[in-house]
Order: structure tokens, then C-alpha cells, then sequence
């Protein structure tokens, strides 16, 4: 009984590890293609975390900053990104809507080396989930 009892709680721990395993700080997208939303957070000292998320064309990333001021500026490729968070912020959410496919890395201004980035990618090509976002 007791051997039982001890899979199902490992069972249970794999089930929640996996179920947000693919895509890192985003939540699932119901339609089956990349999630439609992700977080970042910087509240640490010269880290985003995580540093890497992803999202669907048409996508929203939110930026959370806590009592370390940061910034996030798209320097790769400004033109299909979306505005930069400038200035110093702290203990306050921004989001930003990507309307274009690509990878976009970002940086702090503040913090060298403090970076991370956005993945991108079109819906079109994940199959259609009832009805979903109509592309
Ligand atoms: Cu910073």
C-alpha cells in the first residue's frame, strides 16, 4: 500500500512538472500553438527571469519589476519589436504585444549583461483547435 500511495505522489509531481514544462513563464495556449501570453520578471539584481519565453504572433509579454530599477530595450531588431520600457522602473508590471514573428533579444541599460529573449513564431502553422484565433 505504501508503494502505491508513494507512485501516485510521484506521478502527481511529474503530471505538474511537465504541464508547464514547454514553454518557461507562459501560460498554455488552449488553441494547441505557442501561448498567447508569457512573464518575465526582473526583481533581481541583473537577472530576467527567465530569460527566455516565448510567445504566438500577436502575443503579450509582461515585464515585472520589483525594488531594483530596470529598463528593457529591443536593440537587435527595434523595428519589429515592440516600444522599449526606458527609463528606471520598479515595483510595476509593463507589457508588450509582439505583432511580428522573429526573435527579439532584450537588454537592460542599467545592468550590462543583463539580457533575455522573446521567440515569436506565427500560429498559421499549428492545426486549427476548435476555432481557436482564426488564422
Ligand atoms: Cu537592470
Amino acid at each position: 500500500m505504501r508503494i502505491i500511495r508513494l507512485l501516485a505522489s510521484a506521478v502527481a509531481a511529474f503530471a505538474a512538472a511537465c504541464s508547464s514544462s514547454t514553454y518557461a513563464g507562459s501560460s498554455n495556449n488552449p488553441g494547441g500553438g505557442p501561448p498567447m501570453t508569457a512573464m518575465v520578471n526582473a526583481t533581481s539584481l541583473n537577472t530576467f527571469t527567465p530569460e527566455n519565453v516565448a510567445v504566438g504572433v500577436g502575443g503579450t509579454v509582461t515585464f515585472t519589476f520589483g525594488d531594483v530599477a530596470h529598463n528593457v530595450f529591443f536593440d537587435n531588431d527595434p523595428a519589429g519589436a515592440p516600444a522599449p520600457i526606458t527609463g528606471a522602473n520598479t515595483n510595476m508590471s509593463q507589457a508588450r504585444t509582439f505583432t511580428t514573428a522573429g526573435t527579439f533579444e532584450f537588454d537592460c541599460h542599467i545592468h550590462p549583461g543583463m539580457k533575455g529573449t522573446v521567440i515569436v513564431s506565427n500560429t498559421s502553422s499549428a492545426p486549427p483547435a476548435g476555432g481557436g484565433l482564426g488564422y
